[in-house]
């Protein structure tokens, strides 16, 4: 049988026919059979830029309809789908290019020229464009090509996606996702959140990453749901649109957002049957003003690029403010002590690590990180510290990794410290994460200057400003004349914490 994810999608989307799949509020959108026809024109414009089984194919767009069909046809064709953030600087993709080598760099053609260079610098032999509007050489290259109905026959162990994930050291690593990992957690998450045909999920996440991309579209595929999709999260849309939805996924911001709205009312949401929270700490206030405003109980659960969802709160049952819930069917979870991965006692805190089909291949062309993170007995490191309570919720405590999450996306501080270090007169600097109300975590900079160097805020913003995603870059900057270290010479971060916390507040 062909294990190619896409097998499985073709399916439902062949049963579901007429139904909706893709709807969008201009009203362009794809019924199931649509979608399907157009993955095969698709996956036909795809072989003839010539990709073939096993190529990467890099993708930096707009969210639309048809970058989701893009992913699809490159399943289709036996590819291995990458996508890239849209806020990714020309410097970051030169990277992702020459480490990933994709046969095909597909970008938005307002960027075709940048994409060019830089494919060229990068040794990418080819690149095409598509819009948010169906627009773009790809598209025009779909309506000409031969459709290609064949689906690659693909085993589950083969790759289906790369996903870049930020390194400790500041180099990417790119995940390496089978079929079988991805094929594995849609179907879990189809039983254990309960989604049928009937559902319409309001999506307002990018799709350049595992929960908007992989939990949002392959669980309504697996589904035969339908969903509706959004440029982006606005809280008035999603006030406008609830009354038409089922569910919602989101980040903890979104929620921080509707429930500091006067909208959000037991009335608003009454059509929905499911609020999803996912890739950073929903804060238990926000998990029990929620409810006291709407009635709904937000589902948190716990994943990451390297395995898809781990562990969820129940669907049915209590869903427990401040924890993630259970492991997944199929999922096992222990808490471990960090260096022997020797299970420390309940209830104490230690090293949380993941084992099942979820969980990805390695990290590409990067073994040794590979043998770090993955154990031979197949356990994955995942770098968070938990603990179990006596009911058998899993708490999410800290992170032993470096790592800042801002809104939902992931920031490694040392690729930020190293792009700061480059600025003429900077001695040295320590990037940290700060309680954000908006954000979770905001990305803030101590530095150190150079003696007799006079730096300000705005000179070290400046200096960041296309060199690094937006996102990635400090909202304030402060000086100072040396950092705290221990004995050992490492920067003591949380002292930075403790000194500035209330930046934000
Ligand atoms: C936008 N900006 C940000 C962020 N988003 N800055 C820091 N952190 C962010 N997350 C910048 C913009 O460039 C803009 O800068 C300024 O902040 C204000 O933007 P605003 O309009 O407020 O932002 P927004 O468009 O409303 O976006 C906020 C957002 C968005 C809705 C929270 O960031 C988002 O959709 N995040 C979801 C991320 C996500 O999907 N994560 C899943 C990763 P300026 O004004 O200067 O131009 S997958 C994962 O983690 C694992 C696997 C898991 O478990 O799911
Ligand atoms: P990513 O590298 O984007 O896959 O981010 C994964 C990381 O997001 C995890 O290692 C956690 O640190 C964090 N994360 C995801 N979901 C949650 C959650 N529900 N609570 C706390 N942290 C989370």
């Amino acid at each position: 049988m062909n294990q190619n994810l896409f097998a499985t999608f073709a399916r439902r989307m062949r049963e579901r026919g007429d139904a909706d799949f893709i709807t969008t509020r201009e009203g362009r959108g794809y019924r199931h059979a649509e979608a399907l026809a157009t993955t095969e024109r698709l996956a036909g414009a795809l072989v003839e830029l010539g990709v073939t089984p096993g190529d990467r194919v890099a993708v930096q767009v707009d969210k639309s309809a048809e970058a989701i069909l893009l992913y699809l046809a490159t399943l289709r064709v036996g590819g291995v789908y990458l996508p890239l953030n849209t806020g990714y600087t020309g410097e970051e993709i030169h990277y992702f290019l020459t480490d990933a080598e994709p046969a095909l760099f597909v970008c938005r053609p307002g960027d075709a020229e940048n994409a060019r260079r830089i494919a060229a610098d990068s040794g990418c032999p080819q690149i095409a464009t598509l819009g948010s509007t169906a627009d773009g050489s790809l598209m025009e290259a779909a309506e000409t090509a031969t459709p290609r109905d064949a689906i690659v026959a693909s085993d589950a162990n083969d790759l289906a996606a790369i996903l870049y994930t930020s390194g400790t050291t500041g180099r990417s690593k790119g995940a390496m996702l089978t079929h079988r990992n991805l094929g594995s957690n849609a179907a879990t998450l189809v039983e254990a959140w309960h989604f049928s045909e009937e559902d319409r999920l309001i999506h307002a996440l990018p799709i350049f990453h595992t929960h908007g991309l992989f939990v949002a579209c392959n669980v309504t595929l697996m589904a035969g749901s339908s969903m509706l999709l959004l440029p982006k999260f606005d809280v008035d849309v999603i006030f406008e649109e609830m009354p038409r939805g089922t569910v919602l996924m989101g980040v903890p911001t979104f929620y921080t957002r509707l429930t500091a709205d006067a909208r959000l009312t037991p009335e608003v949401t009454a059509n929905m049957r499911l609020f999803v929270s996912g890739s950073a700490p929903l804060t238990a206030e926000t998990h029990r003003e929620f409810e006291r405003k709407t009635g709904h109980a937000i589902l948190e659960r716990y994943g990451m690029t390297e395995t898809n969802m781990n562990l969820s709160n129940p669907y049915d049952g209590e869903r427990r403010a401040g924890t993630v819930g259970m492991p997944l069917p199929g999922v096992e979870y222990r808490i471990t002590d960090r260096k022997t991965h020797e299970p420390v006692p309940k209830g104490e805190i230690g090293m949380l690590e993941i084992r099942g089909p979820n969980v990805f291949k390695g990290y590409w062309r990067m073994p040794e990180k590979t043998r770090e993170e993955l154990l031979e007995d197949g356990f994955f490191v995942t770098g968070d510290l938990a603990m179990v309570d006596e009911r058998g919720y899993v708490h999410i405590v800290g992170r032993d990794k470096d790592l800042v999450i801002s809104g939902g996306y992931n920031v490694y501080p040392k690729e930020v410290e190293q792009v700061i270090d480059e600025l003429e007169g900077v001695h040295e600097s320590a990037v940290i994460g700060l309680p954000h109300p908006d954000l979770g975590e905001g990305v803030t900079a101590v530095v150190v200057p150079e003696p007799g160097a006079h730096l300000d805020e705005a000179q070290v913003l400046d200096h960041l400003q296309g060199q690094l995603a937006k996102y990635k870059q400090p909202k304030r900057v402060f000086f100072a004349d040396s950092l705290p270290r221990n004995t050992m010479g490492k920067v003591q971060k949380n002292q930075l914490r403790e000194q500035y916390q209330d930046t934000y507040r």
